[in-house]
């Protein structure tokens, strides 16, 4: 099986155009008659399934959200019976329950083969060595990742994360070509690296497959310049399928999406109006082709943008802009909107500072306060109180000409914030 698939992958947009028609109407109806609250849905709104024959139809169906799997949980949004439901995955949401996933057989292959595409997008092929370092369990993207690069016919080591020195022995030992894990996992290899006097030089590593959480582009840059690889951005969540839902080629210059089978679309977050290409808003995805969980126009609450070009790698699928945060992510400190991200790359672009940084934001009175902590290199940290006074004022000016906003810059040691060996927590909101 190949997967890169030029018909699909680089046809034009009215080819593609025709297929997702066929298949939102297949779905459409396919949901009504097997899901109550799609079809409760569809009926209060006068929807008819079998009249929705075209793409353009698809802003005029109700819009999903994470509400709607709290209120039907565990399984009630599932649109085929238990026994046929081979897997499920969760994702921990920040309150309450978990979200409940499910799949069948053949949605499992369907994941795996949309995995794969992910990774041959990346450059993989069968002769590769694949190290899975994001967790394995309910989160998907241990799994995920590791059925796509089986899939492919690569050779996986199902490592999970966690284990830092092990990890490296392995990439070493095993001869890993291309690894798979957040990026901030990645920051946490390169520091044990670095304690060990291990050169990223040195290992045979050739590509990342990193995601699961926002990072910003100069991010990237530090981290392929310091693993010596090509760090590539993949995209996805469990509620549309795990990872491969979109992903970066070598080209890096935004994410395809694999709209053959995951329509996106963007909205306004506000007014849930759908927008036109190029804006950016909140990400709204719908899946065609799932049979557990063939979701209708849901509210991913990540944030992007999306466009049409022909890509250096010859793939004509809609891109997308890495995510620079979620709606719910977004801080509003003194009227002013910031997403960590933005405040990570101004970081970044600091050559003092060191990737780990914490935000913290506090009321004092009726005012706002942000804060932030972030590690400096050890040389750094004992330098001359004046020199230290000097870059923190460097860092809060960038902060303020990037972000217009005042923040109390605090320097702290190599090490001395939380580290994470999954997602990162940078924001604590304690207003
Ligand atoms: O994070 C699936 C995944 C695993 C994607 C491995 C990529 C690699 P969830 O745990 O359900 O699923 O979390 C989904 O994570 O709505 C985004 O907010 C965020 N996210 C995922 N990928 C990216 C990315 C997996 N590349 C939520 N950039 C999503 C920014 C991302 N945020």
């Amino acid at each position: 099986m190949d997967f890169f698939e030029p018909e699909i992958e680089t046809s034009v947009p009215e080819q593609l155009r025709e297929l997702q028609s066929k298949r939102l109407s297949k779905v459409v109806n396919y949901v009504y008659e097997k899901v109550p609250f799609y079809r409760e849905k569809f009926d209060q709104q006068g929807i008819e399934p079998e009249a929705v024959d075209s793409i353009e139809q698809i802003s005029s169906l109700p819009l999903t959200e994470k509400d709607d799997f709290r209120d039907n949980y565990p399984y009630g949004l599932f649109a085929t019976d238990l026994r046929d439901v081979v897997r499920v995955h969760a994702s921990s949401g920040t309150t309450g329950q978990p979200t409940v996933v499910g799949y069948t057989k053949n949605d499992i292959k369907l994941w795996s083969h949309t995995a794969a595409r992910t990774l041959v997008c990346g450059g993989a092929c069968p002769d590769d060595i694949i190290q899975v370092a994001y967790g394995y369990g309910l989160f998907t993207g241990g799994l995920g990742m590791h059925y796509g690069g089986e899939e492919l016919g690569a050779t996986v080591i199902p490592i999970s994360s966690g284990n830092s020195r092990k990890q490296l022995q392995i990439i070493n030992d095993f001869g890993t070509t291309l690894i798979c894990c957040t990026p901030t996992y990645a920051l946490q290899l390169l520091e044990t690296a670095s304690e060990e006097g291990i050169d990223f030089h040195d290992l045979p590593l050739k590509a990342g497959f990193f995601g699961a959480e926002p990072w910003s582009d100069s991010m990237r840059k530090s981290i392929e310049k310091r693993m010596n690889l090509d760090a590539l951005d993949i995209y996805g969540l469990s509620e549309i399928i795990g990872p491969g839902v979109s992903s970066e080629c070598l080209a890096k210059d935004g994410l395809h999406v694999f709209e053959d089978h995951f329509y996106p679309e963007i909205i306004d977050p506000q007014t849930g109006e759908a927008l036109p290409e190029d804006e950016k808003g909140e990400l709204v995805v719908t899946c065609f082709t799932k049979e557990t969980l063939p979701l209708i126009r849901y509210r991913t609450r990540d944030i992007t943008r999306l466009w049409r070009e022909k890509c250096d790698c010859g793939r004509t699928l809609v891109k997308m802009e890495r995510v620079s945060g979620r709606t719910d992510d977004m801080l509003i400190v003194r009227g002013v909107n910031v997403f960590p991200s933005q405040i990570e790359s101004v970081l970044l672009d600091i050559e003092e500072t060191e990737p780990h940084y914490q935000i913290i934001v506090e009321r004092e009175g009726t005012l706002d306060e942000l804060e932030i902590k972030v590690e400096v290199s050890r040389e750094i940290f004992s330098d001359e109180v004046k020199e230290l006074q000097a870059l923190k004022d460097k860092i809060a000016r960038a902060v303020s000409e990037t972000l217009n906003l005042r923040a109390k810059i605090s320097l702290v040691e190599p090490r001395s914030l939380k580290r994470h060996q999954g997602k990162a927590q940078r924001v604590i909101d304690r207003r």
